[in-house]
């Protein structure tokens, strides 16, 4: 079953209906063919059934409406820029899906506090431009930045290129304004670096998946922009070679490292095959790449000299085989594109199988070969195309499959092999309904207690986003 489920001939979901349209405006109630975009995933791998789209412009409309579909026993799916991996934003069957994209404005960009106010449904490159207009930035870059929204940024709790300098969403995240499952606001847009009054609930309800609540605005810690940079696209000898090279980097400056992104020949290959306008900086295909990013706010930064003597060390000692440093904007975009493009380009070759894991940095080369080899035995044939943010720990290690039937056998094994080096089988990317099981499976009785009893106390009743982390969420 998918799409909208009409609800003419059921008296209970009328009347929800008929509230929603009150509390929101009726044009704003989307049914039908206009509905049915919120009800699949990006991927395309899951498709729900809802009652239909409610779309509310503030968060007291978002408390009445979840307010009301709590009082009528109708489950709520809060939904943003529907750019999530894992499903987490999808109906599974007659709930509404809450759409936070009226909720759009940038409240306050504060370039004393170094802070920014800013509605749930505002996009993250939106957000990060009014950053920008104020000489700061937002530290978070992720390749969907031009659809996602702050909400489901928060609520997946977002890593990207940036995590290695600043963290993920949950470190930007100073105070967030929350819409509870009873219909009520807490208001927690609090702005301090400091704050140890009690359980950080902020932190809490970053990466709960609109399980807990429903964030309708954020207060963010902003840095200020960066006025030096450069970009490098980096052929490595070996994943080994890699961490070297990252090694000579920290040790040079440290400081000014703001990515280290690392690409597999074969994904590099298949995107410059998919994506049009996609050229190869380098001359000859190699196995192993990184993009090399450092910044600085001082706009007299010397670091292309830094950047060039590591590379020449590195060149030396036999780490790199291969670079090139962009001498332009539009050649510093170029480079980007390279490493952005790369899940579109893999939606597009076929069925893929996404493993987004993390493992103690030093540990990445042996995961790349063990996972390799552990795929490779399940599928022969396969197509191995790694990618991901190695300066943090994050592979993304995707998969090109025949067709779907081995994904969770493969989601698993790639799993154990991380859990074996102490890693996780989901660095950024969340659970959603993609992972409840390898959840449940990994983690022990005592955490999934916790987290039932978190689920428990905060929504009772199991109106917010059911389904979603935790497998079953009784509801009543
Ligand atoms: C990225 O790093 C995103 O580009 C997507 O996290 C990763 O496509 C993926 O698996
Ligand atoms: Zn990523």
């Amino acid at each position: 079953m998918s799409g909208i489920r009409t609800p003419d001939h059921d008296p209970d979901h009328v009347r929800i209906l008929a509230r929603l349209s009150g509390i929101v405006g009726p044009r704003h109630v989307l049914g039908g063919a206009d509905a049915a975009p919120f009800c699949t995933d990006w991927r395309g791998l899951f498709t729900g059934t809802a009652l239909a789209v409610v779309r509310p412009a503030d968060a007291a409309q978002v408390a009445a409406c979840v307010a009301a579909c709590a009082a009528a026993g109708v489950a709520v799916v809060p939904q943003g820029g529907n750019t999530g991996l894992c499903g987490g934003a999808t109906p599974q069957g007659g709930e509404i899906v809450l759409s936070l994209g009226r909720l759009n404005r940038v409240r306050d960009v504060d370039t004393v506090d170094l802070v920014m106010e800013v509605e749930a449904g505002v996009t993250l490159q939106a957000t990060r431009l009014a950053a920008d207009s104020a000489g700061l930035d937002l530290p978070l870059g992720i390749a969907s930045e031009g659809s996602a929204q702050i909400g489901g940024v928060l609520a997946t709790n977002a890593g990207g290129t940036a995590t290695l300098r600043y963290g993920t969403a949950r470190d930007l995240a100073l105070g967030l304004e929350v819409v509870l499952a009873d219909g009520r606001i807490w208001h927690g847009l609090r702005r301090l670096r400091k704050d140890n009054t009690g359980i950080a609930l902020t932190k809490l309800f970053v990466g709960s998946e609109g399980t807990l609540g429903i964030i309708t605005a954020a207060c963010l810690r902003l840095v200020p922009a960066a006025r030096a940079r450069e970009v490098a696209f980096v052929a490595v000898a070996s994943p080994e070679a890699a961490l070297g090279l990252l090694g000579l980097l920290r040790r040079a400056d440290g400081a000014a490292l703001a990515a280290f992104e690392y690409i597999s020949g074969a994904a590099l290959r298949l995107a410059l095959a998919q994506i049009e306008g996609l050229i190869d900086p380098l001359g000859t295909a190699a196995g192993h790449y990184v993009l090399v990013e450092m910044s600085s706010p001082r706009a007299e930064a010397a670091l292309a000299p830094v950047l060039e003597a590591v590379l020449a060390e590195a060149l030396e000692g036999g780490l790199v085989t291969d670079a090139v440093l962009a001498a332009s904007e539009a050649q510093r975009t170029g480079l980007w594109r390279l490493r952005e493009t790369l899940t579109e380009a893999q939606q597009r070759a076929g069925a893929t199988v996404k493993n987004d894991i993390s493992v103690p940095i030093s540990r990445i080369p042996d995961f790349l070969r063990q996972a390799a080899v552990v795929c490779e035995a399940r599928v022969p044939g396969l197509g191995v195309v790694p990618f991901g943010h190695f300066g943090d720990g994050n592979i993304h290690f995707n998969l090109m499959v025949p067709d779907a039937s081995a994904a969770e056998d493969l989601m698993h094994a790639v799993g154990e092999v991380a859990r074996g080096m102490g890693g996780s089988f989901s660095a950024e990317h969340g659970v959603g309904q993609l992972k409840t099981g390898l959840l449940a499976a990994w983690r022990g009785g005592v955490e999934m207690d916790m987290f039932a009893a978190i689920k428990g106390a905060l929504d009772p009743r199991g109106v917010l986003n059911p389904g979603k982390i935790l497998a079953s969420t009784s509801r009543t």
